[in-house]
């Protein structure tokens, strides 16, 4: 069996740049990435409009700054397909690919404690032994399809948003339904409609969606970006989402409606999700959250010309932002197209998929091909698919049975010298990704270096784990975050266990924290002589 140092799982974002860490302090690595190619999330999801919700220029490595210069984005929001060459240029960049196994799942991972390693098993037949394992698996890369009856009876095509076929769906002609209307809904839904003779939306929750107002970048606000990144990206580092945006101090309640309009108003036209932070308390105070709810609401109407179809889009079960805000282009007005339908699943809920198309308890919808845009097993889902084992035996998913638990959302006791690549527990899909996994990576490159100097094995300490878990509980439960049925709680998925994952803490006190945590000498970790180096390793 090969032997490496470490082995990190996934080529997105967080893998790549795990990869480059690890590699570069002279560990030897091995990756296993499942597609075909590296860009993890970006690989999988290239249905028509997919896009990213933040800006370009934010969304993008900041470790480099010769890539930060060099790298030319388009767009103020990138598109998959840029961001998918963003990455695969990164990689061929860094020289990454020489040690990335393409096409190999990964199915198992073992921990042996006798000698403090990780046995590693793909699809492919690869066995490799490692001392650290680094899960850079995706936050949203478990794809999800309906529990409807009849769904493999269908004639025609199928297609989940996050396993797009690579070389595209041509819509022309045919009649499509839509299944969901989430952000991956909501982006592909106005693409479709430009190309499909007729188009259903089965809708069962409306979201709030926001428009990008997406545009091509500015040569002049680039250069000026590129000039500062230095500053904003050190704005970054410190603020609660991972992106150099004002940040209010004022609450919605304080100030007449008028003046509140205006500022939703100023957002609105700026585009993309920042009627978020308009106000300090919208994701505390209900009554200040319904201020820009009700101003969405009547965004709708505007849009959208069939006063019937106005009101079913209209979100009123959960507050803006309970479930992730979309960021569209053209969303609420491609129902105003006349081959566009919206059918409301909530009142005539679909009984099945039939051969012809989808059947609800009052008709049946003809349809040539099916778009799945039904979201993930959001955080946890890519963990569980493999089969974690640790060092008393037990999977990580039975460890995790009754929802996810880790010290601050990297390590998880029991499963020594595994780190995860933002996981639940730590801020990530609350903040710009990107940001969130760069802290991770150096973060545990960091670490990784300590247990190499002091020849340590660690673990997360039990009760600094408890400690943790509950103060990420306590930080979510007096917030609106609580009040949507999302995939941020696991909701979205029947059976799994009601727990909000993310930490809402806030990037900046979140890399504090963790730089204090390193500063005490990795405090809450549980450290172990590691055995001797076993001389069948790979040299780096
Ligand atoms: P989401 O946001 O989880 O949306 C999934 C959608 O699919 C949502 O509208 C669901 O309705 C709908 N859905 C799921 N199952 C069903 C069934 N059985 N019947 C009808 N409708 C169903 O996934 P996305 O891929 O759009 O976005 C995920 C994240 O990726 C996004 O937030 C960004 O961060 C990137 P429901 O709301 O459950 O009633």
């Amino acid at each position: 069996m090969r032997h490496v140092d470490a082995v990190v799982v996934g080529a997105g974002f967080g893998g790549l740049y795990s990869l480059y860490k690890l590699r570069g302090q002279g560990l030897s690595v091995q990756l296993f990435e499942r597609g075909s190619d590296v860009g993890g999330t970006w690989f999988w999801n290239r249905y028509p409009g997919a896009r990213c919700d933040v800006q370009s220029v934010y969304y993008s490595y900041s470790f480099d700054k010769e890539l930060e210069q060099e790298w030319e984005w388009t767009e103020k929001y990138a598109t998959q397909p840029e961001i998918l060459k963003y990455l695969s240029h990164v990689a061929d960049r860094f020289d990454l690919r020489p040690n990335i196994a393409l096409n190999s799942s990964v199915v198992s991972a073992e921990y042996d404690a006798g000698t403090a390693t990780w046995t590693v098993s793909t699809d492919t037949g690869d066995q490799i032994r490692s001392k650290y394992l680094v899960m850079a698996t995706g936050a949203l890369s478990a794809g999800r399809l309906p529990d409807i009856e009849g769904l493999d009876s269908f004639n025609g095509e199928t297609h989940h948003t996050g396993s797009w076929p690579q070389g595209g769906v041509d819509f022309t002609g045919k009649r499509v339904g839509v299944l969901g209307t989430g952000s991956s809904g909501i982006q592909a839904i106005p693409l479709i409609a430009r190309e499909a003779e007729q188009l259903t939306v089965f809708q069962r929750t409306p979201s709030f969606s926001l428009p990008a107002h997406n545009e091509p970048l500015d040569p002049g606000l680039v250069k000026q970006v590129k000039a500062t990144y230095g500053e904003l990206r050190e704005q970054s580092r410190q603020s609660l989402g991972g992106q150099p945006l004002r940040m209010p101090t004022q609450s919605a309640l304080e100030v007449p409606a008028d003046e509140r309009n205006r500022r939703y108003e100023e957002a609105w036209q700026e585009g993309g999700p920042t009627i978020q932070t308009s106000y300090v308390d919208l994701m505390i105070s209900p009554e200040a959250n319904e201020t820009a709810a009700a101003f969405v609401r009547a965004k709708i109407d505007e849009l959208v010309q069939d006063p019937a179809t106005a009101e079913l889009l209209k979100p009123k079960e959960f507050p803006l932002g309970a479930k992730r805000v979309c960021v569209d282009s053209d969303y609420y007005a491609t129902f105003n197209r006349e081959n566009v339908t919206l059918k409301d699943v909530k009142g005539d809920p679909i009984v099945r998929i039939t051969p012809a198309g989808v059947r609800t308890q009052n008709e049946e919808i003809e349809l040539d091909v099916l778009v799945f845009a039904t979201g993930f097993d959001a955080l946890t889902g890519s963990l569980d698919r493999i089969h974690i084992t640790g060092r008393d035996g037990a999977t990580l998913k039975d460890t995790w049975a009754a929802g996810p638990r880790t010290y601050l959302g990297i390590s998880v006791t029991g499963f020594p010298n595994m780190f995860i690549v933002a996981g639940p527990g730590s801020p990530s899909v609350l903040t710009n990704m990107v940001m969130s996994i760069e802290q991770h990576v150096e973060w545990i490159s960091d670490h990784v270096e300590h247990l190499e100097a002091s020849g340590l094995v660690s673990e997360a300490n039990p009760a600094a784990q408890d400690e943790w878990v509950e103060h990420v509980n306590q930080a979510a439960a007096p917030t609106l975050f609580m009040k949507g049925n999302s995939w941020y709680l696991g909701a979205n998925v029947p059976g799994k266990p009601r727990v909000f994952m993310p930490y809402v803490g806030g990037h900046g006190n979140y890399r504090a924290k963790c730089d204090d945590v390193a500063a005490k000498d990795y405090e809450g970790f549980d450290f172990t002589p590691a055995p001797a180096v076993d001389a069948n390793r790979v040299p780096a």
